[in-house]
């Protein structure tokens, strides 16, 4: 047993990256597992052609180092994979992180014990720690629907966020994707260059907005990178943590051509800024959120040939946001080469009803494909952390305490599992993830720091704190229209997975709220945390 750890951080993406660091910073002796063979999280596993942040560069990144903020240049505005997947790396590499990293090993099992965690590896290794944090991503546990036949067929599968580090060729070949999330969209119109044919099955049209890509200029960059901590205070400030401007006001109170104009110069500004920038009000007041759902179908209409095509795309009947919203790259105009098939396999569709050796059954057609790819997206948000077999308390399981519902406070730590800390845990914010991570890790870091200096053998959330927060949750995102995506299988609900519970399980009143919740609680010496001596 290896017993000398102070803590134990498992996952080496963005979170497991800057919690290290900031443990290192504290003295503390830290260990993190990593089940991939290198470090980068998300970008480490999702390698599928087209994969890129939504986010801009200059505020996806980290930003605990202002030397690392000056080294480090981005390329374009939404660096792809290969390219975010460098700047982890690099990151690793500048602050020496991969000495106190175990690559290739996945926890199986976390067992609190009087004061502190037993950890089990599917290697062998058993670890003892004071502390645990967790850093497993809010996309990380793939899901894959359970088609009848799925083992049967005789092409290559390919899972989007298993791509093989190596690529596939797909030159000549048939290839059929299933899923149009933000996974399917950007792969997409890339894999429609390279296939002989793409057949697309969509079972629910989504609301893509361009990104709008372009390399970044030298000067650009160089003012960004003077500016990074402006930017990043401008980040924490806003709802989603991006550094953006209010948008024009409330979006009725403008007449139909001046709305028009406003939805046109955000289409232009491109990806979320569509979304904050035009109006302050698209996720709150269902007329203008219909305004610009009705917007952008307009834009389908006017990008793709086939008005059938463009129909078939356009997304009916739940509100733009009520899923989480796609940046494009040439997605719509992907539909208009030769090669692209779109096939409606919704309920008004045909549903797919077996994959077969030669490929897809639907209701009413067989289509016969070389290669199958399915971007079926993920057990979102807890899915990472129910897969470990997590014990607390009494030997309570998380899965089983969060059989109904997720409880946590904070999104930060649970009631019943005493130490364990978990970075973008459930019912903490969905946003621009980095700037979050580092609040966590400052926030987390900081109790350590608390800890040591007060002799406190265990901090834990206590049962109101906890359930508190759950109400807190549930009211913030009352005034939005943010969950009604659950019948268009949301994962912010948790409805894209059968038989998980239906009820929103990530923070969408404010991440800047947030941010000054977890101050306030901090500089009220942690209240709703149970700090024993
Ligand atoms: P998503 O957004 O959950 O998308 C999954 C896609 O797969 C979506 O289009 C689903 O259709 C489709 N899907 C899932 N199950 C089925 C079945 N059984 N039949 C047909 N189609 C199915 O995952 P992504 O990976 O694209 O994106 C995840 C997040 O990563 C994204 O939100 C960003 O935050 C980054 P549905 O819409 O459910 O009808």
């Amino acid at each position: 047993m290896n017993d000398d750890l102070d803590l134990v951080i498992v996952g080496a993406g963005f979170a497991g990256l800057a919690m290290l660091h900031r443990a290192r910073e504290s003295g503390l002796r830290a260990r993190v597992i990593e089940a991939g063979s290198g470090v980068g999280g998300t970008w480490f596993w999702n390698r599928y052609p087209g994969a890129r942040t939504d986010s801009e560069c200059y505020y996806y990144q980290l930003s605990f180092s202002k030397e690392l903020v000056q080294e480090w240049t981005w390329s374009e505005r939404y660096p792809g994979q290969p390219e975010m997947l460098r700047y982890l790396d690099f990151v690793a590499d500048k602050f020496d992180l991969r000495r106190d990293i175990t690559f290739s090993t996945r926890v199986t099992a976390m067992e609190f014990r009087e004061d502190g965690w037993d950890v089990t590896t599917d290697s062998g290794e058993l670890l003892r720690a004071k502390w645990i944090v967790t850093g497993l991503g809010f996309l990380t546990h793939p899901h894959v629907p359970e088609f009848p036949g799925l083992d049967s067929f005789a092409g290559d599968l390919y899972l989007t966020c298993r791509w093989p580090a190596e690529g596939v060729d797909l030159a000549g070949k048939r290839v059929g994707i299933i899923g149009t999330g933000a996974t399917g969209v950007q792969a997409i119109p890339i894999i429609a260059q390279e296939a002989a044919s793409l057949t697309v099955f969509q079972r629910t049209p989504n609301y893509v907005v361009p990104a709008q890509n372009r390399p970044l200029e030298p000067d650009e960059i160089a003012d960004l990178k003077a500016r990074h901590y402006e930017i990043l205070a401008k980040a924490r400030g806003h709802s989603f943590a991006m550094p953006f401007d209010p948008g024009h006001g409330p979006a009725m109170e403008f007449d139909e051509e001046e709305r028009r104009r406003i939805f046109e110069d955000g289409w232009a500004r491109g990806g979320f800024r569509f979304l904050f920038e035009t109006f302050d009000d698209l996720i709150l007041d269902p007329d203008a959120n219909e305004a610009a759902a009705e917007f952008i179908r307009s834009k389908i209409r006017e990008i793709v040939y086939d008005p059938e095509v463009a129909e078939l795309l356009s997304p009916r009947g739940y509100p733009y946001s009520g899923k989480r919203p796609p940046a494009g790259h040439d997605y719509y105009e992907a539909y208009n080469r030769d090669n692209v098939t779109l096939v409606d396999v919704s309920a008004k569709g045909a549903p797919i009803r077996e994959i077969t050796p030669a490929g897809v059954r639907t209701a009413d057609a067989e289509y016969e494909f070389d290669v199958l790819v399915l971007a079926t997206g993920f057990d979102a948000v807890t899915g990472a952390l129910t897969a470990i077999d997590v014990r607390g308390r009494d030997g309570l399981t998380l899965k089983e305490k969060w059989l109904d519902a997720p409880k946590t406070y904070l999104g930060l730590t649970v009631a019943g599992f005493p130490n364990l800390f978990t970075i973008s845990g459930p019912m903490s914010p969905f946003a621009n993830l980095p700037v979050c991570i580092e609040k966590n890790v400052e926030w987390i870091g900081n109790v350590l720091d608390h800890a040591r200096a007060e002799g406190v053998r265990t901090v834990e959330a206590t049962e109101e704190a906890e359930a508190d927060w759950g109400r807190r949750v549930q009211e913030a995102v009352e005034p939005t229209l943010l969950t009604l995506g659950e019948g268009v299988h949301s994962w912010f609900t948790g409805a894209n997975i059968p038989g998980k519970a239906h009820v929103v399980n990530v923070w969408f009143g404010g991440a800047n709220n947030y941010f000054a919740a977890c101050d306030e609680v901090a500089e009220r010496g942690y209240e709703g945390l149970r700090l024993t001596r």
